[in-house]
């Protein structure tokens, strides 16, 4: 390793850029820069690696029903930021009486929890978008997922509720914005990325559906990849809204006005100013499900085989996996599949199905249905982002005499 002195410009350039007040460190070191980008984690698919968007190989992601963080998907839109936990504050302003600022150890004196919930992109599946489905429109940009956006862990943290308690919301409060510490270059501003739900989750004081600032997942500290120090976890809510590198909390009588909140992460056929007025920002994921071995392509025996998956149920309390269904001939007969690992509200259910296939089974189809009436659908619209690809999932096979 080159261990020569480097020039504090240099530093700051590593890092991605530019300094801010708040809890980045003054960086003096190459090790220190090093230790705030963390390793990457080398099983993982990287779409890009600057930043940082990688998914696991669907084989790999579905082995056990708490994704170990190795495997655990990566979406960052800039690097790693580099954070002092020394110097770490996080702010909590806006509608509140008392605005405050807590040090990490202060905030881990807050009443905490722990709890697991999955945490989705929404935009798992997006490839798909591009797939020969949909005529006459435009080839959908962003990073091209496949369905290993997704992750079931255990997280740890203080509840978003007992911050706002100690700052004590005032009346005409509707909605709790979140911002991170990253650095995103942005129609020529840098902002940080921000996220934004409604009071009434915010508020959820117990039960696995509470918001919590986390820092520890799996039983470990955050690494860097994931947010460390502090993150938001929003159990049911897109991934989008679990804002990493958490810095700031301002409550408000509107939705944030980050670029992530107002104009990214909506349903849009086109990506214009009146497409973005005109739709409201999307807050829980809906059911989702992805057949993840055999993986897609491969060679199978005619005869009967075996599959395996994960399926979502929509991000509403108490909503469960109903009926898994797999169909060999293109939706006329569907096999139903057994749920498999644990049933717990806002986490993934994990599942297996054996069907029948011929030399000429070309695809195998699956579509969940969950408790609260949701259900994947044949077909559904496509959208400019390329957002909440929850259709049936169909997954080509070649089968061998
Ligand atoms: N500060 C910050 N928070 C962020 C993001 C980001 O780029 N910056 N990406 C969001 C998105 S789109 C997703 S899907 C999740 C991914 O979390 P993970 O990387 O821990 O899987 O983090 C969210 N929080
Ligand atoms: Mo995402």
């Amino acid at each position: 390793m080159n261990r020569s002195p480097i020039t504090r410009r240099t530093v700051l350039q590593t890092a991605g850029g530019f300094l801010v007040a708040g809890g980045l460190a003054h960086a003096s070191g190459l090790a220190f820069q090093d230790a705030a980008r963390g390793k990457i984690q080398k099983d993982l698919i990287f779409r890009t690696t600057e930043p940082r968007n990688g998914e696991p190989e669907l084989a790999k992601l579905v082995k056990s029903w708490q994704t170990p963080t190795e495997l655990f998907y990566v979406r960052s839109h800039a690097p790693n930021p580099v954070i002092d936990p020394k110097q770490f504050q996080l702010k909590v302003e806006g509608l509140v009486r008392r605005p405050i600022t807590l040090s990490l150890d202060e905030i881990k004196q807050l009443p905490s929890m722990s709890t697991t919930a999955t945490l989705t992109c929404a935009g798992n599946r997006r490839s798909e978008y591009n797939g020969p489905e949909y005529e006459n429109v435009p080839k959908v940009g962003g990073v091209q997922w496949e369905g290993g956006t997704i992750g079931n862990a255990t997280w740890a943290g203080t509840l978003l509720a007992a911050v706002l308690k100690q700052a004590e919301v005032t009346e005409g409060a509707k909605h709790v914005w979140f911002e991170g510490l990253d650095q995103i270059p942005k129609n020529g501003a840098v902002i940080g990325f921000g996220g934004s739900i409604p009071i009434e989750k915010a508020m959820l004081a117990e039960g696995p559906g509470a918001p919590l600032l986390t820092h520890t997942m799996n039983g470990a500290v955050l690494t860097p990849d994931h947010g460390y120090p502090l993150r938001m976890v929003v159990p049911g809510y897109i991934g989008a809204r679990s804002v990493k590198w958490l810095g700031k909390i301002v409550v408000s009588d509107r939705p944030s006005p980050n670029h992530y909140v107002s104009t990214a992460y909506k349903i849009v056929k086109k990506t214009e100013a009146l497409d973005w007025s005109e739709s409201g920002p999307i807050y829980r994921f809906p059911i989702n499900g992805a057949i993840c071995t055999p993986l897609s392509n491969s060679n199978v025996a005619a005869g009967e085989i075996d599959l395996t998956g994960y399926a979502l149920p929509s991000g509403r309390s108490g909503s469960k996996i109903k009926d898994l269904l797999i169909s060999a001939d293109d939706g006329r007969t569907w096999t139903r599949g057994e749920l498999t690992g644990k049933n717990m509200d806002f986490c993934w259910q994990l599942w297996k199905a054996r069907v029948k296939v011929n030399s000429n089974t070309k695809e195998l189809l699956l579509r969940a249905t969950d408790s609260a009436g949701d259900f994947m659908p044949a077909r559904i619209p496509w959208n400019a982002k390329g957002y909440l690809r929850n259709s049936w999932y169909r997954l080509p096979i070649l089968p061998t005499k």
